[in-house]
């Protein structure tokens, strides 16, 4: 299997929002009840075709508790193209962390990455926090950013998510990022420090590294 271009794509959020759940569901198409608490980070990889290319969304899932958190200053968040930041929708605690992980996002990423804001858990429709639309906006205070509503249990909306967004940054962003200076073999994430590389069109064969790193969450 080979691809076009690579993005990666970091699920930022409070602890049981359900980012390891979302990313569960759209790579691997299951949901657990009983999911753990990601510790540190993870990632996992999926393909997808947008206008005739084949693009390689690498999902990095990170720790919503603060103990098991990795720092913002690492190159994880600094190298990002999309951040997706995650919020229960039946949860007011986690809506109102959505203003601290977006300026952890902008004091810390190098270039100007795509954000998606994501209210998850859309099945539990008796328990949803009232008026939420007004209240992102609110904690936007201007910045224009698009609001996904998913279900990581029932899977609404989840692919949608991850298309729309890899299509909007394809988009507008023609020349690339496409993430440098990775040691396949050793899966040597931690140090790609250097400046991306700018690529168009060029078809990468696969390292055959998908989910080398990953620790299986459930
Ligand atoms: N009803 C419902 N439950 C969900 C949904 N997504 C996740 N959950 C549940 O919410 C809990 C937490 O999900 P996780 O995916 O572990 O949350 P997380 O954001 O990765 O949590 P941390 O790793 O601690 O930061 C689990 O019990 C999931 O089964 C959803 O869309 N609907
Ligand atoms: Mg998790």
């Amino acid at each position: 299997m080979s691809f076009h271009f690579m993005f990666k794509i970091v699920i930022i959020g409070a602890a049981g929002v359900g980012k390891t759940s979302l990313i569960d569901r759209y790579v691997d198409n299951t949901f657990n009840f009983n999911c753990q608490s990601t510790i540190g980070v993870d990632f996992k990889t999926k393909d997808v075709e947008i206008e005739g290319k084949i693009v390689r969304l690498q999902i990095w899932d990170t720790a919503g508790q603060e103990r098991f958190q990795i720092s913002f200053s690492s190159s994880i968040y600094k190298n990002a193209d999309i951040d997706i930041v995650v919020f229960d929708l039946t949860n007011e605690e986690s809506l109102n962390k959505i203003g601290s992980y977006l300026k952890e996002i902008e004091n810390n990423t190098r270039a100007n990455p795509l954000i998606a804001i994501v209210g998850n858990k859309s099945d539990l429709i008796e328990e949803q926090i009232e008026n939420v639309e007004e209240r992102i906006n609110e904690i936007l205070k201007g910045r224009e950013l698009k609001l996904f509503k998913t279900s990581a249990k029932d899977g609404t909306n989840v692919n949608e998510l991850f298309y729309e967004i890899a299509k909007t940054f394809k988009e507008n962003q023609p020349k690339h990022h496409l993430i440098a200076n990775i040691d396949f073999e050793n899966n040597d994430f931690e140090n790609n420090d250097s400046e991306n590389i700018v690529l168009e069109d060029i078809v990468f064969e696969n390292p055959e590294r998908q989910n080398s790193k990953s620790k299986k969450c459930c």
